[in-house]
């Protein structure tokens, strides 16, 4: 095996995009977690003022230094962290489950409305179904993050989606990653009747929920 002969400069060179790339991700962090407070105070005052909680459960992942990469390469954009903070807009990403696609669209209203959220773009995949049937609510949304040297726009991708949306897109997710993008003809079409079933499912299940508390409104007030 051969060696290389090790130079100090390109050692430090390396060293310090390693610390920048460590810096550019710790802002997408701070951001995440400024989301995360925002929707999680939604979801407390919420529960405090009206006894009900809107949100089932909330996620929120990085994307990893890898996955940035490969995005990099899929997009052929240059590999410089402000072409990557403009064009890669989900580095950042927390998803926000609900019971109902009511609850979802309050949700999105009162997180998008506050004054230091600035939305970027909005894609309702819930009216517009993608054609395999995923259906969510995106928004990408700046958050100022406050440095110590100063306050960052960062911006982060905000999911918002019913328990049943978010379990036929996971399944499909899954069978996606399994089949490297190659999912046989009949799974795919499975898959898109699924969502159509999810589809129902979470127009019954609103129906009944709707009905359930009229029902006890009634009972109240007699
Ligand atoms: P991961 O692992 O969740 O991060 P972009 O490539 O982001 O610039 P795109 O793909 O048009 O533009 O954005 P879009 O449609 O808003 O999708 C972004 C994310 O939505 C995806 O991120 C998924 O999380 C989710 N998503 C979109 N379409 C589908 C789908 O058909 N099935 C499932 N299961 N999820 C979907 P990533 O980076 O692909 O994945």
């Amino acid at each position: 095996m051969t060696t290389l002969p090790v130079d100090d400069a390109a050692i430090a060179e390396a060293k310090r995009l390693r610390d920048a790339f460590q810096r550019f991700l710790r802002e997408y962090e701070f951001g995440m977690r400024e989301v995360e407070t925002k929707i999680s105070i939604l979801r407390d005052e919420f529960t405090h003022l009206h006894a009900y909680n809107p949100i089932e459960h909330v996620k929120s992942r990085l994307k990893t230094p890898d996955s940035i990469v490969e995005k990099v390469a899929r997009k052929g954009i240059d590999a410089d962290f402000e072409v990557i903070r403009g064009e890669i807009t989900d580095i950042a990403g927390v998803r926000v489950t609900c019971s109902f696609v009511t609850d979802v669209y309050l949700l999105f209203d009162l997180f998008t409305q506050q004054d230091d959220v600035t939305v970027r773009a909005v894609k309702d995949y819930i009216a517009e179904p993608k054609p395999n049937g995923y259906r969510s609510l995106h928004a990408i949304v700046e958050v100022p993050v406050f440095l110590s040297t100063g306050p960052v726009p960062i911006p982060v991708e905000v999911q918002f989606r019913t328990v049943a949306m978010d379990f036929w897109a996971s399944l499909e997710h899954k069978i996606h990653y399994k089949f490297a993008g190659r999912v046989p003809a009949h799974l795919v079409q499975s898959l898109t009747e699924a969502a159509a079933t999810a589809g129902e499912l979470d127009v019954r299940m609103e129906r009944l929920h709707r009905e359930a508390h009229e029902i006890n409104q009634r009972a109240l007030q007699a």
